[in-house]
């Protein structure tokens, strides 16, 4: 049955992959799973036909036959349940490798999108720099704590998987902040990533879909 997700027609990070169907791309990328994209515009996603998909009016979906999910969380965890490779078959390892899902979106990636919101949208209020500061405190703290349990290993818990790609995945929305530079592990952890040939083939087809939306 053909899955087909949704992505902006044209990414408001202009394809630099850093919007949320890419974690979802990656997955299937990963597990050898073929998908049609359909292309939603910043207007679509706030209708009523997509928010049946996605109550909140986002992107991105997933659907295989009567399945319909949102959250690219769960995408990725249907996924990597679904098909092997991203999740270790021992059941306490797969276990853990889900704890890191866990943690990438609900301790990691928050101060994260703090900073994004606030750098985007909050630049001009009086408090932006007292408010940044307390973001990139609370940031910090986190990319400490990574970092020393990272160590030299090259993934979180053993062989990649799907905790290591959300882990990248979050972490990639600092990468033109600066901040991963003053962390080495986490900098060599997310080009790891990275260099991945599965990333590279879901980063290559976001960034085509960008680079067509703009020429049509
Ligand atoms: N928790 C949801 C999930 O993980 O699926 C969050 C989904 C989400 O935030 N989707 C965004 C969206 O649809 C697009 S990806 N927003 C429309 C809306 O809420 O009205 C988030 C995103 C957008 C842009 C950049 N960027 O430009 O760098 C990065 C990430």
């Amino acid at each position: 049955m053909t899955i087909t997700i949704t992505a902006f027609e044209q990414s408001p990070d202009r394809g630099k992959g850093l919007a949320r169907d890419m974690p979802v791309r990656w997955a299937l990328e990963e597990v050898g799973q073929p998908y049609t994209v359909r292309p939603v515009s910043f207007g679509a996603v706030k209708e009523a036909t997509h928010r049946t998909r996605q109550p909140f009016g986002q992107i991105p979906t997933y659907e295989q036959g009567d399945l319909v999910l949102f959250e690219s969380g769960a995408i990725v965890f249907h996924i990597a349940e679904q098909h092997v490779g991203l999740l270790p078959s021992n059941a306490n390892a797969r276990a853990r490798a889900i704890t890191w899902m866990f943690a990438a979106l609900s301790t990691v990636e928050p101060p994260i999108v703090d900073r994004s919101i606030a750098t985007l949208f909050e630049r001009d209020q009086p408090w932006y720099d007292a408010r940044l500061a307390s973001i990139e405190g609370r940031l910090r703290t986190r990319l400490d704590e990574l970092s020393i349990r990272l160590g030299d290993a090259d993934w979180l818990d053993g062989s990649f998987s799907a905790g290591d790609l959300l882990m990248v995945a979050v972490l990639l929305r600092l990468k033109l902040s600066g901040i991963l530079d003053e962390y080495p592990r986490i900098s060599a952890y997310v080009a790891r990533g990275e260099a991945r040939p599965a990333f590279q083939r879901a980063f290559a087809a976001q960034l085509a879909a960008f680079n067509e939306s703009c020429a049509g």
